[in-house]
């Protein structure tokens, strides 16, 4: 199936992330048509993107698009240029491909949509619940909520695109955009939200639903419970996961801070993000990328005990702190 990957992003501070996801895409993927919207670039972007002919960067904006809130504007977008044995693939702009996608995509139902499992840490889990925040009829339920980070999609679903992007757009989602994330009901939450609740409705119920596992295919990097313990411990059978997503903060913004002037907390989130596998990573395009990358030399005495007792497996390596964390949040001590 010829494949068609679609990135947006307007947000300042962002290309670092752009860049490591482009690099993986073009050592796993080479050749593979890539558009990317990006309507703010910094000097020097566009110069640095020329160096693929077969990435276009795409400098208009996406009209009626901000934040995250443009996966379906942007994939409507591209749409009518996919042939109809092709896909289209959303990669949000904070991941990586440790190998190629193409497989796990090809080995999904046709006639379906491709998704990314939200990390079971995540609070209010499912999609019954937000088919009903919608007040749409429920039409089937999955019990885990699906992240957007990677979604494929094929000519044939241009209706869930249109909806998906209908709600976006809807006066209910616009004004709960300015609130805090947790003081809005969870249907609210973000653009995947009101995708989950689409899934879920009797609208798509017959809609065949592939889910990208986390901890085999995909990996929310840089939260202490995300990637659980049960699913640590399967991952010493597997290799690194194809996506690597890093979720819970950045590591460019996270480790760039001198430890001296952080305090409990942000040193806490730096420790997750120095033993992340989207960190040891990102380390082999250090030389490409083009940016500051002082970060990737961000290091404790915590962190390198880590990665020694991790013994080079992604996925033991941070295995203790979530450890920890499991256990205080069992006996109360965590929320
Ligand atoms: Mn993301």
């Amino acid at each position: 199936m010829e494949t068609t990957f679609c990135l947006a992003e307007d947000r300042h501070g962002a290309e670092i992330g752009i860049k490591f996801a482009l690099l993986s895409l073009a050592e796993h993927c080479p050749g593979c048509p890539v558009v990317l919207f990006r309507p703010v670039s910094e000097p020097g972007f566009a110069k640095w993107v020329a160096q693929w002919p077969n990435v276009r960067l795409v400098e208009t904006p996406l009209e009626g698009a901000s934040n995250w809130n443009c996966k379906p504007h942007a994939l409507l977008e591209l749409l009518p240029g996919i042939g109809d044995d092709g896909q289209l693939v959303w990669l949000d702009s904070d991941l990586m491909l440790a190998r190629d996608l193409r497989p796990l995509l090809d080995a999904a139902d046709p006639r379906g949509i491709v998704v990314a499992m939200e990390a079971a840490s995540q609070p209010s889990q499912g999609t019954a619940l937000r088919t009903r925040g919608w007040g749409l009829p429920v039409g089937r339920e999955f019990p885990r909520t699906m992240n957007s980070c990677v979604v494929r999609v094929r000519r044939c679903h241009e209706p869930l695109l249109r909806r998906w992007k209908e709600l976006l757009e809807d006066d209910r989602y616009v004004a709960a955009a300015t609130l805090p994330l947790f003081d809005k009901a969870p249907h609210l939450w973000s653009d995947q939200d009101v995708l989950n609740a689409l899934i879920g409705s009797a609208e798509f119920a017959d809609l065949p639903v592939t889910i990208l596992r986390h901890g085999r295919d995909v990996l929310h990097t840089g939260g202490a419970l995300g990637f659980s313990l049960g699913e640590r411990l399967h991952g010493l059978f597997l290799p690194v996961p194809t996506v690597l997503h890093a979720i819970a903060g950045k590591p460019w913004v996270l480790m760039a801070r001198d430890p001296r002037t952080m305090g409990r907390f942000e040193k806490f989130r730096a420790l997750l993000q120095e033993t992340s596998p989207f960190v040891a990573h990102a380390r082999r395009y250090r030389d490409r990328v083009d940016e500051p990358t002082r970060w990737m030399d961000y290091s404790t005495v915590p962190g390198t005990l880590l990665k020694i007792a991790g013994l080079g497996h992604w996925a033991l390596r941070g295995l203790p702190v979530t450890l920890a964390c499991t256990v205080a949040k069992r006996v109360g001590l965590l929320k």
